[in-house]
C-alpha cells in the first residue's frame, strides 16, 4: 500500500498520510514523499489550500527511531536532517491540518508547521524527544514557544507529557476541537472555505501573519545545531536503543 495519497478536489489538495508499518513514523523516504507531494501541490494552479490528514489510527509517531539509530553525527549535519519534513513550514499556500490521535515529536513539529489546526476531541500532542535523549530538531522549541509561550512549552519539552485536544487549544496550539467523528468533514470544509476566497489574498495574509514570526530562522538554525549535537552523546544512543528494545532507558550511566 502507498505510504500517502495525494488527490485534488474543488481548490482542495489532500496528502493524507498513511505509512501503516509505523504509525506514520518520519522515516527520511517518508519525509521527502511527503516534501514531494506538498511542493507540487503549492505550485499547481488548481490548488489554493492544502490539507493534511492521517488515515491511521494516530496522526504521527514522530521521527523514525529505527532509522535514526543508524544515522551517524557526520551525515546528521551533513545532511541537515531533522527528523521532519521541510517543505510544509515553507508553503505559499495556506496549510490546514486534521490531527486524530496522536501527534508526536516530529508529528507534532509537522503540525506547529500548519497555519490551522483542526482536532479530534481524542487528538493528543506530545515532545517526547527528552525521553530518548534527544530534542526536536524541526521547530519544537521555536515555533511551539511562540504559539503556547514559554512555560507551557517547557512543561511539554521537559517532561515530555502529553497534552490533550482541550488543553491544546486553550494553549493555543490548535484552531478547533471538534468530535472526533467529525474532524475529516470541518477540516475539508475549512479548506474548502478558504479554497472559495481570493488564492493571492489568502497567500498575501498567510505571509503577513509569517512575518510576525521574527527571529524565527535563526532560532530554527540554532536548535539544529543543538538537535545534531545529540548524536555524538551516549544517552542518545542508549534512548534509541531502549526504543527499539522495548525497555526503560538508563541515562548517565556509560
Ligand atoms: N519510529 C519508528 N517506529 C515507530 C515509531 C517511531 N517514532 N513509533 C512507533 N513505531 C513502530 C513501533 O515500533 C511498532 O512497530 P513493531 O510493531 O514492529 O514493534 C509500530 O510502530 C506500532 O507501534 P506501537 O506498537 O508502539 O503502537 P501503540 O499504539 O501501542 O503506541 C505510540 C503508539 C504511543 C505512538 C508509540 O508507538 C510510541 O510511543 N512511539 C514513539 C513516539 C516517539 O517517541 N516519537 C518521538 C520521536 S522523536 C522525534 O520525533 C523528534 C526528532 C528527534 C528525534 C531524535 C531521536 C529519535
Amino acid at each position: 500500500m502507498a505510504s500517502l495519497i495525494v488527490a485534488v478536489s474543488e481548490g482542495v489538495g489532500r496528502i493524507v498520510l498513511q505509512r501503516v508499518e509505523a504509525l506514520n513514523a518520519l522515516s527520511r523516504a517518508f519525509c521527502d514523499e511527503i516534501d514531494a507531494a506538498v511542493v507540487a501541490l503549492d505550485a499547481s494552479p488548481g490548488v489554493r489550500v492544502i490539507l493534511i490528514t492521517s488515515a491511521l489510527k494516530h496522526f504521527c509517531a514522530g521521527a523514525d527511531i529505527r532509522e535514526m539509530a543508524g544515522i551517524t553525527h557526520e551525515e546528521a549535519v551533513a545532511e541537515a536532517f531533522t527528523g521532519c519534513v521541510k517543505s510544509v513550514a515553507d508553503a505559499r499556500k495556506p496549510v490546514v491540518v486534521a490531527v486524530n490521535g496522536l501527534a508526536a515529536g516530529g508529528g507534532c513539529e509537522l503540525v506547529e508547521m500548519c497555519d490551522i489546526v483542526v482536532a479530534a476531541e481524542s487528538a493528543r500532542f506530545c515532545h517526547p524527544e527528552i525521553t530518548l535523549a534527544a530534542m526536536p530538531g524541526a521547530g519544537g522549541t521555536q515555533r511551539l514557544a511562540r504559539v503556547v509561550g514559554k512555560h507551557v512549552a517547557m512543561d511539554l519539552l521537559l517532561t515530555g507529557r502529553a497534552m490533550n485536544a482541550h488543553e491544546a487549544l486553550a494553549a493555543g496550539l490548535v484552531s478547533r476541537v471538534v468530535p472526533d467523528a467529525d474532524l475529516a468533514s470541518t477540516a475539508l470544509a475549512i479548506a474548502r472555505q478558504i479554497a472559495g476566497f481570493s488564492s493571492p489574498v489568502a497567500c498575501r495574509i498567510k505571509d503577513s501573519v509569517r512575518s510576525t514570526q521574527t527571529g524565527l530562522a535563526e532560532g530554527l538554525l540554532a536548535e539544529r545545531d543543538r538537535f545534531h549535537r545529540c548524536f555524538l552523546e551516549n544517552d542518545f544512543r542508549e534512548g534509541l536503543q531502549a526504543f527499539m528494545d522495548k525497555r526503560a532507558p538508563v541515562f548517565g550511566q556509560r
